[in-house]
């Protein structure tokens, strides 16, 4: 008797230990590169959704963040998810605006240029971009608006005229056309490195959040940040395709859950963010403060010209946007 009892406690065991190595081996690490420094609310949120995941599918799939550009740069972190070389990663679109026109939505100066209006155009934008992304092999799960853009200087700024011959930082193709028209000198760099970058003088402006130039500490180089509100450009969440159609229902249906969630706060957290990050600007010695009645007055001429050309470009897509954003006024 007694053996048999053993034996059946041993098989008791012995199951447990396979039922064990099996969940074990069925569980899936999801790297998630981000571009944007750990302190960040876009980063926090992503920490948030990942922990979310990782919880709701009980194990089965862990996401592990990666932020500040330590896994891939920012302009990397898209095609390492469409290809496959990670399952999940967070990008600023609009850097790949020069991809496909459409991708720019979001950086069409004073059309959106309050939270509330980001949501509203978001909201008319999203099925295009979900079906963009699906034809580019990428599941969208969530986008979170990054505060509105403020135009940074190392000296005291009136007017565009004010803003020529200067270096200019860019991120995507929007800021670029921005610095042609004001006549400055364009420069793409990423955010996680335009610390050094101000410091070396390759850049000496930039057109970008409180936020950013907050957590770049951008105080130790300049001086000035003009409120222009002039768009709230989003970060956005993707999935490989593949990866996604392996998921199970159950699964995706959690991952789902956690990014609607990570919507919703991150926007909130965006809103936080503003204020706070615009307190810290002045706190390291900037001046802060609404743009003059000249500098944006010019700033909505130059609005119009990127405008229509966005517009041209984009065609009967872009206009539908537009139009269904118009409607929800
Ligand atoms: N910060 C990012 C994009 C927009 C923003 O506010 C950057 O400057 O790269």
């Amino acid at each position: 008797m007694g053996f048999v009892k053993d034996l059946m406690a041993g098989a008791a065991t012995f199951g447990l230990l396979v039922g064990f190595a099996a969940s074990v081996s069925a569980a899936e690490k999801w790297d998630m590169p981000m571009a944007y420094s750990a302190s960040n609310f876009h980063s926090a949120t992503g920490a948030e959704f990942a922990k979310c995941v990782t919880t709701g599918t009980g194990g089965a799939i862990e996401v592990v963040t990666h932020p500040g550009g330590s896994l891939f740069k920012g302009a990397d972190i898209k095609r390492a998810i469409q290809t496959g070389q990670v399952a999940i990663g967070e990008r600023l679109l609009s850097g790949h605006q020069n991809e496909n026109t459409l991708f720019g939505f979001d950086s069409v100066p004073f059309l959106a240029t309050s939270f509330d209006d980001s949501a509203k155009l978001w909201k008319a934008a999203k099925p295009t971009l979900t079906k963009i992304l699906d034809e580019q092999n990428l599941v969208l799960l969530y986008a979170v608006p990054w505060p509105p853009q403020g135009l940074y200087f190392k000296k005291e700024v009136n007017s565009v005229a004010d803003m020529k011959g200067i270096k200019f930082r860019s991120y995507n193709t929007a800021t670029a056309r921005l610095a042609e028209l004001a006549e400055m000198l364009p420069v793409t760099i990423e955010a996680a490195e335009i610390s050094q970058a101000f410091a070396t003088g390759v850049a000496e402006s930039m057109i970008s959040s409180g936020s950013t130039g907050y957590d770049r500490k951008v105080w130790e180089s300049l001086t000035h940040f003009y409120e222009v509100d002039a768009w709230l450009p989003r970060n956005y969440v993707m999935v490989n395709k593949d990866t996604w159609n392996d998921t199970s229902n159950a699964n995706q249906s959690v991952i789902q859950g956690c990014a609607g969630l990570a919507e919703y706060a991150g926007n909130y957290r965006a809103i936080e963010y503003t204020q706070f990050t615009l307190n810290g600007l002045k706190a390291g010695g900037m001046t802060v403060g609404p743009a003059g009645d000249k500098l944006v007055a010019d700033l909505k001429k130059i609005g119009e010209t990127m405008t229509s050309e966005w517009l041209t470009k984009t065609g009967a897509e872009g206009k539908a946007i537009v139009d269904a954003f118009k409607a929800m006024q």
